[in-house]
């Protein structure tokens, strides 16, 4: 048997804090042409696909950053993204951040599918960074300032012939986002990110160690839940700060199938076959047969670190 699934990864080049929605949406626009053309089912854009990397900007008054958030999807200027989804019959990934009608901001993905229907909806557990303007970073990282962590846990989507899950960015760093999803038989995972390609509190680590680690987490995460993982990067400069691309679609063997070549709007086009994650859901990732969960209570029920005959105040 094969489940053929014909992914695009499309990569961002950066987005400038000045350029409007409307030139962005029509540079996604772009891509998910090319990308259907081009024989795509499915095409997984970036996180906060819609704007620059706004996090990194500080402001006093929260309120001000509202108008980086969305405050309904579709809304008028990401209309001709579900429009074309639904004329070329491709389906997409979309990272944005949300304003709810209740005035909660969210880090936020969606699933739409071929007719331009949106089939599930995630937003951001893992939130990095700091919440208050920290002097001693080189830059900052604000995603704790600006988003309330994700309310809507991990969940799967059966659409477009296979089991779908989504997770944001930093997500990928943490093994739980995966085994969630895995546990739901999840198939392909999609992600988008922003990733720095310094590290603002150690000048000394180089970029080449920050995409190792992305391609670490990406390849474990996909060997160990038997799965693909689709991750799209936005790259480049954006107004001095320099984000690393290396998009890449990787297999359940944790190999990588395909990367971007640039720091620019790319597509990176393969053709997977879903029914390649059976052979490990079925022997060593058999999880009904290996899992042990009576000997994993700390992972569901304890955050930071507990040394055993250490006080805890
Ligand atoms: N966007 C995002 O989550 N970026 C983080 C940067 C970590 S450094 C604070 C990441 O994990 O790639």
């Amino acid at each position: 048997m094969s489940r053929p699934l014909t992914l695009a990864v499309a990569q961002s080049g950066p987005i400038q804090k000045a350029e409007g929605r409307q030139a962005v949406v029509a540079r996604l626009c772009k891509m998910l042409s090319d990308a259907a053309d081009a024989g795509a089912d499915l095409v997984v854009f970036t996180e906060l696909a819609l704007t620059t990397f706004f996090p990194r900007y500080y402001e006093e008054d929260r309120a001000d950053m509202d108008h980086w958030f969305e405050a309904q999807m579709p809304n008028p200027s990401v209309q001709p993204l579900f429009d074309m989804a639904k004329e070329k019959s491709v389906g997409f990934y979309l990272g944005y951040a949300e304003l709810t009608p209740e005035g909660q901001h969210f880090n936020t993905s969606i699933i739409v599918d071929k007719s331009g229907n949106q089939v599930g909806k995630y937003r951001k557990v893992h939130l990095p960074g700091h919440d208050e303007f920290d002097p001693d970073r080189s830059f900052q990282h604000l995603e704790k300032r600006y988003f309330e962590p994700g309310n809507l846990g991990f969940n799967a989507w059966n659409t477009m012939d296979g089991v779908m899950g989504m997770c944001i960015c930093n997500d990928r760093r943490w093994p739980e986002t995966f085994r969630e999803m895995g546990l739901q038989g999840v198939e392909l995972v999609m992600l988008g990110y922003n990733t720095p390609s310094s590290n603002s509190q150690m000048p000394s680590e180089t970029s080449d160690m920050r995409k190792f680690h992305n391609r670490l987490c990406l390849q474990s995460a996909a060997y160990q839940n038997s799965t693909f993982i689709a991750a799209s990067a936005k790259a480049g400069d954006e107004d001095g700060h320099h984000l690393y691309g290396e998009s890449c679609i990787v297999d359940p063997n944790g190999e990588i199938l395909a990367m971007a070549k640039t720091e620019e709007d790319e597509l990176v086009i393969a053709t997977i076959d879903l029914d390649a994650t059976r052979f490990g859901k079925e022997t060593v990732f058999d999880f009904a047969r290996h899992r042990r969960p009576e000997h994993y209570g700390r992972i569901g029920s304890q955050t930071g670190v507990i040394v055993p005959g250490q006080d805890t105040d």
